[in-house]
């Protein structure tokens, strides 16, 4: 297929993804080719589950179109000389039945606040959603390969059947250890069938990892003893690379540098390699984050009867938990604790509130500026800002190191929202 052809397929694809996500936001890179449409507006982040409407899309290549019966898909399972195939009706019908909630983030959200500006999809906060996802764990598949427990050192090599022949495959590499604890294979999204967009029929679900691990429309599943290299797939025969999702995207890395292959880190822990020693860190669990969902920032906002404006937004952690959130309506001089309530999944966001009593004086304009902040089970806070870093051996705590491909940010300024409030007689 012409770069042409694809980019009027793309075309088609996005606007029937907009059809039935009405309210959802274009965010296309046409030269990177991706496609992606964000979350509707800051408001989805008063709710804990996100409807499938409001769920953000991001991937490289078209959808693969499944004319068939779904079942007639299966997923190719190798360990060494160990082969099996299960079909999806098999995965559904033979094996435990589980549900995980998921907030998923793209490990690009947020890169739209990178100065200077990167490349690639230019998101703000809009690339971050929760839903339920049903489905198979994988531990429950794996023995058919004889793969009965959790080899700590190995990995499952992830084929996602999206990639066109000229271009490379959309492979992930999750620790052994990962898949074990939580990962599933699943087959639907807030209790519906998976949507086309969303990975229909199978995707494999990383509960608290950042998005470009849980890999859409699975193929295949291979124990290896490594992450991904070439040699992996050298057996297919096809004139095809396998590395660049794992190794050369997704790598958190400063202006101009090549990321080498590595074959396994000391840590999956996105923050942990970051601030230790893992060179160009792999974007695999998602870093303390929060986001105030309301007030939107879109209008001016009037307090209730009693003088009260409840503030309400999410906050996660990856597969860590979160510890604190913080409320600031002065733009960071002073901090106050929210609540934290409803829902308390491992791997999905959780809900907070903040009971603001605004002061609004007869001769100011009464603007206000709300941050949150968030802490995590490791006592690791949201930074500042991002900034750009001579030395990343020395990360001091308010900033995050501005990255080539703006990958995992989790700053809170840059996501601050400015707000004018107006009493309401004035409204
Ligand atoms: N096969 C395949 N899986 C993929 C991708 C892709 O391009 N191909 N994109 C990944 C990225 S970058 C993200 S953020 C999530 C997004 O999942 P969603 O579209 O269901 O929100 O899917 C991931 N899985
Ligand atoms: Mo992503």
């Amino acid at each position: 297929m012409g770069k042409s052809d694809r980019s009027e397929t793309r075309k088609a694809e996005i606007e029937e993804i907009l059809e039935h996500k009405p309210g959802t936001r274009e965010v296309r890179d046409e030269e990177d080719r991706y496609t992606v449409v964000g979350a509707t507006s800051r408001q989805t982040f008063i709710n804990w589950l996100t409807p499938i409407e409001d769920h953000f899309v991001c991937h490289r290549n078209d959808i693969p179109r499944i004319d068939t019966d779904p079942d007639a898909w299966s997923v190719r399972m190798v360990n060494g000389d160990s082969k099996a195939t299960l079909s999806v009706d098999e995965l559904r019908e033979s094996y435990p039945t589980v549900a995980v909630a998921h907030t998923m983030e793209c490990a690009g959200n947020d890169r739209g606040h990178h100065e200077p500006e990167t490349g690639s999809v230019q998101w703000e906060w809009d690339a971050v959603a929760t839903a339920i996802w049903t489905g198979t764990p994988v531990r429950s598949v794996l023995p058919e390969i004889d793969v009965k427990k959790d080899h700590a050192d190995r990995w499952l090599t992830v084929v996602g059947g999206d990639t066109p022949a000229d271009n490379d495959v959309y492979v992930k590499s999750i620790p052994l250890s990962k898949i074990f604890d939580d990962c599933i294979l699943a087959y639907e999204m807030n209790g519906r069938q998976l949507p086309p967009e969303h990975g229909f029929p199978l995707r494999l679900v990383v509960p608290g990892w950042y998005g470009t691990n849980s890999v859409k429309w699975v193929t295949e599943l291979r124990v290896t003893d490594t992450m991904v290299t070439d040699e992996t797939f050298s057996e297919d025969g096809k004139d095809q690379t396998y590395t660049y999702w794992q190794h050369e995207a997704y790598r958190i890395h400063p202006a101009s540098v090549e990321p080498e292959i590595k074959t396994t880190v000391s840590t999956a822990d996105t923050w942990e390699q970051l601030i230790g020693d893992v060179d160009h860190p792999y974007t695999f669990d998602e870093n303390v984050m929060s986001l105030i969902g309301h007030p939107d920032g879109e209008s001016s906002v009037s307090p209730d009867e009693s003088g009260i404006i409840e503030i309400q937004g999410v906050a996660w952690a990856g597969d860590d938990r979160v510890r604190r959130v913080e409320v600031s309506t002065d733009g960071g001089d002073s901090w106050d604790d929210a609540e934290m309530y409803g829902p308390d999944y491992d791997g999905a966001w959780r809900l907070f509130t903040y009971t603001w009593e605004p002061i609004i004086a007869e001769d100011a304009d009464n603007t206000y500026t709300l941050l949150s902040r968030a802490t995590d089970e490791n006592d690791r806070t949201q930074p500042a800002t991002i900034a750009v870093l001579d030395d990343w051996d020395e990360i001091p705590d308010s900033v995050y190191p501005w990255n080539e491909g703006g990958y995992a940010a989790n700053a809170y300024v840059p996501n601050g929202i400015e707000l004018q409030v107006v009493s309401r007689t004035n409204e």
